[in-house]
């Protein structure tokens, strides 16, 4: 479709002030559907100039919003978590249609865990307490105020569109913000729903503002915006490093949660079939685009022939399918360009003299030959400090490789540029302890993968972010502390 023309397609636009508009220049992105390869829509391309609007329609809101009691803004996001729960199967739809996921992943987790976002920070927000110290001895008191920010920014990828773009919007209003926001050009679908159900359930208008675009235009004007005064991201390590580059100067708060490339370390003692289940889950799960997929798979020598032969033949067990359909396990990788990023991968890894277990080939899916689909991939590596061990592929592709002791798989764990997770499977619990001491990773999980509990610190060290999000921290990234000392 040409960019001068306004497309038939029932279209996404931008959502500002509680209205569903065109951008100002009338820029158009085509929309693709992974499954199938095809443009099925089209987004606004924004400009500077629809950033501003956003701005002022947020900036506007802002006064009555940041006074709403925080029983009002609690009752409206779980309306909001309402209202998802109540279009499960849409979202879901859509979602799958957009990002490629199995529906049935996005049925189960990612609309869900979006209503949840919502739900929790309706909670949270009315336990958020302020701190307050006597000063003994010099008859002052000291009480902490958290107040609102004012407009926030809140960008977010493709991976887990609506989760990862809930898990920001919804702390960021509770806390008493108006947002702009933008959501990933290749998966805009579901935050565009979102703008209805949000005027459905009564959020005022102007608290939340959608632009679409990309992130060169869209996502660079509000990083670039002088009275956006926070962005919290979520994407890769080099977008995350060029938006704290031009923040800096203008001392934006910041919160930026980047790649991972995450050890899955595997000892002998450990549960074996759960571990197995678990491994090829945290492996594949969403094709492997989660940042905390346990992409470097460690096992302890002594098992190592063992788990070698049983996870290949549980990965070739896989169904990689269209992604409505029910019994698929793997469905599209997002993207071309994205697929073809990961298949380089699979080239590098051959060039580097490492075995291709299984998979490492597209797939073609009858009746949807130009979809993006890859066989979940093995690959043996005789060193860790090849290049598919240390960069971030994010898609269907694990590496594995033994070690002798935990010395050795601490060092190689340790070794990338990343620290976003680690998974550790043992029985031992002092081995736990002094290992759960020592990974450079944000989030250790220990016998299990992805269990998570909103209350608690998300994010990573390292290449893998500055901040961390979940519960009381994203309350306080999205508000500022002012402390206030009564001499009585
Ligand atoms: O992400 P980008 P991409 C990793 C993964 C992937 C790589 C690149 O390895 O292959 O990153 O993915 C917006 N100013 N992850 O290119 O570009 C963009 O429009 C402001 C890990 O898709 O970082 C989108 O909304 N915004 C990750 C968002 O940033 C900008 C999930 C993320 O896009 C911008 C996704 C700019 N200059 C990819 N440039 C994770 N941590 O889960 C882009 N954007």
């Amino acid at each position: 479709m040409k960019n001068n023309e306004i497309p038939a397609y029932a279209g996404i636009k931008n959502y500002i002030n509680g209205e569903f508009i065109n951008p100002e220049s009338n820029q158009w992105i085509d929309n693709y559907n992974p499954s199938n390869g095809e443009v099925y829509g089209q987004i606004p391309n924004s400009s500077k100039e629809d950033v501003e609007q956003a701005f002022q329609s947020a900036k506007s809101a802002f006064p009555s919003w940041s006074q709403t009691t925080l029983e009002e803004r609690s009752r409206i996001l779980i309306k909001i978590s309402e209202l998802l729960e109540a279009n499960l199967d849409r979202f879901a739809e859509a979602e799958s249609k957009d990002n490629g996921k199995p529906v049935s992943l996005a049925k189960m987790v990612d609309i869900p865990r979006a209503a949840s976002n919502f739900r929790f920070f309706g909670n949270a927000i009315t336990q958020f307490a302020s701190e307050s110290h006597e000063s003994v001895g010099q008859n002052a008191v000291n009480y902490t105020l958290r107040q609102p920010i004012g407009v926030v920014g809140c960008i977010s990828p493709w991976n887990l569109p609506l989760y990862l773009f809930t898990w920001k919007i919804a702390p960021a209003i509770a806390a008493g913000n108006c947002v702009v926001a933008k959501p990933s050009e290749v998966t805009p679908m579901t935050a565009y729903l979102l703008g209805e159900i949000c005027s459905e359930a009564g959020l005022p208008k102007g608290v939340l503002n959608i632009v679409h675009g990309l992130g060169t235009t869209t996502g660079q004007a509000i990083v670039e915006h002088p009275n956006i005064k926070a962005i919290s991201f979520t994407g890769g390590t080099a977008t995350g490093a060029h938006i704290a580059k031009v923040a800096a100067p203008m001392f934006k708060k910041l919160s930026l949660e980047l790649g991972g490339k995450n050890p899955n370390i595997i000892f002998a003692d450990c549960d074996y079939d759960d571990m197995l289940n678990t491994t090829v889950r945290s492996s594949f799960a969403n094709q492997g685009q989660i940042c905390l997929c346990g992409s470097r798979i460690f096992v302890e020598e002594t098992i190592y022939e063992k788990f070698k032969a049983d996870f290949v033949e549980k990965v070739k067990s896989l169904k990689v399918g269209h992604p409505s359909e029910i019994d698929t396990n793997i469905g599209a990788l997002v993207s071309k360009p994205h697929l073809e990023k990961v298949k380089s991968y699979i080239k590098i890894a051959k060039e580097e003299g490492a075995t291709i277990l299984c998979g490492g080939n597209e797939v073609t899916v009858e009746g949807y030959e130009n979809g993006y689909y890859l066989q979940p991939t093995v690959i043996e590596v005789k060193t860790d400090d090849c290049r598919v061990n240390q960069e971030e592929i994010f898609g269907p592709v694990v590496t594995i490789m033994p070690f002798k002791t935990e010395d050795d798989v601490l060092e190689m764990a340790n070794k990338v540029k990343y620290g976003l997770s680690a998974t550790l499977w043992t029985n031992n619990l002092k081995r736990t302890m002094r290992m759960s001491n020592q990974l450079q990773a944000g989030i250790v999980w220990v016998n299990t993968w992805m269990m998570r509990d909103l209350r608690t610190p998300f994010g990573g060290v390292k290449a893998s972010g500055v901040g961390r999000e979940g519960g009381f921290e994203a309350l306080r990234f999205f508000t500022e502390a002012k402390n206030v000392c009564i001499k009585y």
